[in-house]
């Protein structure tokens, strides 16, 4: 017989390694079960009695097996393992996750596909979620970025509507190429990251050959409260691999588990897969006169002015024991930060500061930071929170109320110096900077000085074999903006049209 992958033998490996008996079946009480495979009837054809309990307590428990699946990145894979840190950037952090050269970090990682069901194939074109826990001393400090170094927007109160032109038409329910390029099209700071999509790294070959991206800036601070702007970097160690669009395209059909069936097994065989963390520094006065702005993350900082500083490594040595527990309810949050690690003031970043927690109550319920695989396990929790659905911690006889006189838990002064104070101003509004900034200059030279020809026509053949089926007037428009671009891309995009132009869907 063909040997077989470790995730297709779970169940054997299961078996052989079972050292105790199986124990009896229980209900979720713990009383023992004397029958699983009968109803209890009247007589042998029914009708079926109101006190099988047995029955009640397993039908219940399925009836609830499903919560709602992530907005976005509903389909994923996780993994365990840890981060160590193998260069001193103490000059720039205090956070104690980076305090000395050899320390390990716990870390719990989870990847993604980002528009698809839970249910989707994974090798589509799509971003990749990269969201990273730090089980740190400090509390969770998690980095939940995308396998891209840059974003569609900039501003977080269009995601609702940028995430459902990727999603499936109210009417139809189907994906609708007009919704997707309409939007596109009519907010061209996405043109960058389009290029990005619909190049080689759109479809990464499973999750251990990418690297990883922060994406936006955060603000480091060091011991003395001195703040420099970061942005991290997670180099794959395995090599980048992409797939190519006809064979992803084919797997899409014959292992639509692709990437989950992969980092399982490597990480089963002992091909524990590893990222080196690297961040890029900016400092407050160069962030003052930098020639973009620093903090849109539909733009990269160059590495020539802002090199690449290594920090440490990210090992992943362990699959999850069970995927429900600890990958399914897994929640991320930007909003988990740690004293040394601060938000910019990135729109997109800020709005997201917000969304992850509110989505998590909704879909985990209020306590889900108490789940095991959420909880910050460094360190106990104290502080004025009590109740709610399932509180398991519930801080037993510890004062509920602060300021009080009876040795309740106290303001930490370390967290305190290292939230410097500091300055802004301006005047409030709603600033759309939809075309007020620079929305092109970065994607051209992602086209011009990066893509080789070859690239460069595959990209062209990505975009037009899904343009193709937008409305002409969208097409149209399609190509004026890819023009900005350049010249070269527009024109080829237009030929490649040619064939399918449908103006009698202009308006
Ligand atoms: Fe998001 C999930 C990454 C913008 C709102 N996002 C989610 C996940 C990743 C990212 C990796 C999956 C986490 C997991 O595995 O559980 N998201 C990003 C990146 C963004 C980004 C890199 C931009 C640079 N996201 C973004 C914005 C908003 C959200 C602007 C809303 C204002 N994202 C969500 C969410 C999700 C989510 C709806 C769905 C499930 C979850 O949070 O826990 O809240």
């Amino acid at each position: 017989m063909a040997s077989r992958d470790p995730a297709t033998d779970h169940l054997v490996n299961y078996k052989k390694n079972l050292k105790d008996s199986p124990g009896y079946i229980t209900t979720k009480a713990g009383a023992p079960v004397g029958v699983k495979t009968a109803l209890q009837t009247v007589g042998r054809t029914g009708p079926v009695l109101l006190q099988d309990v047995n029955f009640l307590d397993e039908m219940s428990a399925f009836d609830r097996e499903r919560i709602p699946e992530r907005v976005v990145h509903a389909k994923g894979a996780g993994a365990f393992g840890y981060f160590e840190v193998t260069h001193d950037i103490t000059k720039y952090c205090a956070a104690k996750v980076f305090e000395s050269i050899g320390k390990r970090t716990p870390t719990a990682v989870r990847f993604s596909t980002v528009g698809g069901e839970s249910g989707s194939a994974d090798t589509v074109r799509d971003p990749r979620g990269f969201a990273v826990k730090f089980y740190t001393e400090d509390g969770n400090w998690d980095l939940v970025g995308n396998n891209t170094p840059i974003f569609f927007i900039r501003d977080a109160t269009l995601f609702p509507s940028f995430i459902h032109t990727q999603k499936r038409n109210p009417a139809t329910h189907l994906k609708d190429a007009d919704m997707f390029w309409d939007f596109a099209t009519l907010r061209p700071e996405s043109t960058h990251q389009f290029l990005y999509l619909f190049g080689d790294r759109g479809i990464p070959d499973g999750y251990r050959h990418m690297n990883g991206y922060g994406s936006h800036t955060f603000k480091m601070v060091n011991a003395q409260g001195v703040a420099h702007w970061v942005k991290f970097h997670f180099k794959t160690n395995q090599g980048i691999k992409n797939l190519p669009t006809d064979k992803a395209n084919e797997l899409s059909a014959s292992d639509p588990d692709y990437s989950i069936r992969d980092l399982y097994n490597a990480i089963a065989r002992g091909e524990c897969p590893s990222w080196n963390l690297h961040i890029q520094v900016m400092t407050m006065a160069q962030a003052e006169s930098c020639k973009f702005n620093p903090f849109d993350v539909t733009k990269v900082w160059p590495h020539g002015e802002y090199p690449l500083i290594p920090v440490g490594k990210m090992v992943l040595d362990r699959n999850p024991k069970n995927y429900f527990a600890e990958v399914e309810q897994i929640a991320f949050s930007p909003a988990n930060m740690v004293p040394g690690i601060e938000p910019s003031p990135d729109k997109m970043l800020q709005g997201r500061l917000f969304s992850y927690s509110d989505t998590q109550r909704h879909r985990l319920g209020a306590n889900f930071l108490q789940i095991p695989v959420n909880c910050p396990y460094h360190v106990t929790i104290t502080n004025y929170q009590r109740d709610g659905p399932q509180a398991i911690n519930n801080q037993q006889g510890v004062p509920n109320y602060f300021p009080n006189s009876f040795s309740g838990p106290q303001e930490c002064p370390r967290a305190q110096r290292l939230q410097p104070r500091y300055n802004v101003s301006g005047d409030v509004d709603r600033y759309d900077s939809g075309q007020t900034e620079d929305n092109f200059s970065q994607a051209t030279l992602l086209y011009k000085n990066v893509f080789n020809d070859e690239e460069k026509q595959r990209v062209v053949n990505n975009i037009v074999g899904h343009l193709k089926d937008a409305a002409g007037f969208i097409q149209e428009r399609a190509i004026k903006m890819f023009m900005q671009v350049h010249p070269d891309l527009g024109n080829k995009i237009a030929a490649g049209l040619a064939p399918f132009k449908k103006y009698h869907a202009n308006l």
